[in-house]
């Protein structure tokens, strides 16, 4: 039997870090390869091997993914929503290349699997916004929702002709206290609560009421496992499974932190991000994931807050 080695591209980044160390917990930290642009994150510092890589340069992956004998791509590297529309050609250019790198390359070496994430971004304006189902209208108004669909569309394709057991999940916001986010539309959700803490008082570039689909990491990495885990018979979306958790409105979750921060307020300023936000779902339909893999979140808002306070 072949020996699981894994590779993360994208390991320093708000997902990479805690996937890595937990990764590392499952498979041992010598067969779970960290790489990215950026130094070594400190949490990752002695777990395990650490690689400069740029996966916009396919040689250099090719080259790491043979020496180290790799037999599982994990892709994490992207520009999200937030970046991507201050610099949309860019965004598509490294969103796009960077996945067609390791589909390609799985191919080539008949890799085992290949895990790549996909968004609620995906959806756009005149997709369903209450408990957005699996298969509907997908407009994405953003080019990282448009470089996600894409994306999406690519992942099948490889399943389809090439047998590339590529697996995905449209995760929502993720909120987490260990790495900080990169550049989204839901990152006000973790800039609320260091601002409660240090200052008191936090101004959302989201209008009070715009509700978005939101997860806690702990579930993220646990859904994310569970899905790569999960026999090839029980996965029957190839593009990418809807994931639910939460749903909750900024004044929602400033009310919850004020249950613990009594001497927090809050004020909002919208800026770009909103038209972002207005454009996705409010909530999502994740009866497919549920049904084919057993998925069940553990966390909702109040268990999530109190967690994220007695971390910070
Ligand atoms: P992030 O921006 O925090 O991390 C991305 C990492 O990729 C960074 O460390 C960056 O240095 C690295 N990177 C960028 N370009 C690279 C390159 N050319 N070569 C190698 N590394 C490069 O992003 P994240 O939040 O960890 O997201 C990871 C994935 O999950 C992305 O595909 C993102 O679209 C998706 N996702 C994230 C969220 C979220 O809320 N965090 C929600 C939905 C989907
Ligand atoms: C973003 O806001 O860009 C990400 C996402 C939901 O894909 N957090």
């Amino acid at each position: 039997m072949k020996k699981d080695k894994i590779l993360i591209i994208g390991a320093c980044g708000q997902i990479g870090v805690e996937l890595t160390l937990a990764l590392r917990k499952i498979y041992g930290g010598a067969n779970v390869v960290a790489s990215d642009l950026r130094e070594e994150h400190e949490l990752l510092k002695g777990t395990g091997p650490y690689v400069s890589l740029d996966v916009m340069n396919k040689e250099m992956l090719h080259v790491l993914v043979i020496r180290h004998n790799i037999t599982q791509v994990y892709l994490l590297a992207a520009i999200l929503s937030a970046t991507g529309e201050k610099n949309p050609l860019l965004a598509w250019h490294i969103n796009m290349q960077s996945l067609l790198n390791v589909l390609d390359i799985a191919k080539e070496e008949n890799l085992d699997k290949v895990y790549w994430p996909s968004s609620i971004a995906v959806f756009g304006p005149n997709s369903p916004k209450e408990n957005t189902p699996q298969h509907t209208t997908i407009e994405p108004a953003t080019v990282y929702g448009i470089s996600k669909f894409a994306g999406e569309r690519w992942c099948e394709y490889y399943h389809r002709h090439y047998g590339v057991d590529v697996r995905s999940l449209r995760y929502p916001g993720l909120i987490s206290y260990k790495s900080a986010p990169g550049g989204g539309t839901t990152d006000y959700a973790i800039e609320i609560f260091h601002d409660a803490l240090e200052h008191k008082q936090y101004t959302c570039f989201l209008s009070e009421n715009t509700y978005l689909p939101m997860m806690y990491m702990p579930d993220a990495i646990r859904a994310t496992i569970e899905l790569m885990e999960a026999d090839q018979q029980q996965i029957s979306v190839r593009s990418s499974y809807n994931l639910g958790a939460m749903s909750f409105s900024p004044s929602e979750i400033g009310n919850e932190i004020k249950k613990h921060v009594p001497a927090f307020v809050m004020d909002y300023a919208p800026d770009y991000r909103q038209q972002i936000a207005d454009s996705w779902p409010k909530s999502i339909d994740d009866s497919q994931a549920r049904a084919d893999w057993g998925w069940k979140p553990e966390y909702d808002l109040p268990k999530m807050v109190k967690d994220m306070l007695e971390h910070l």
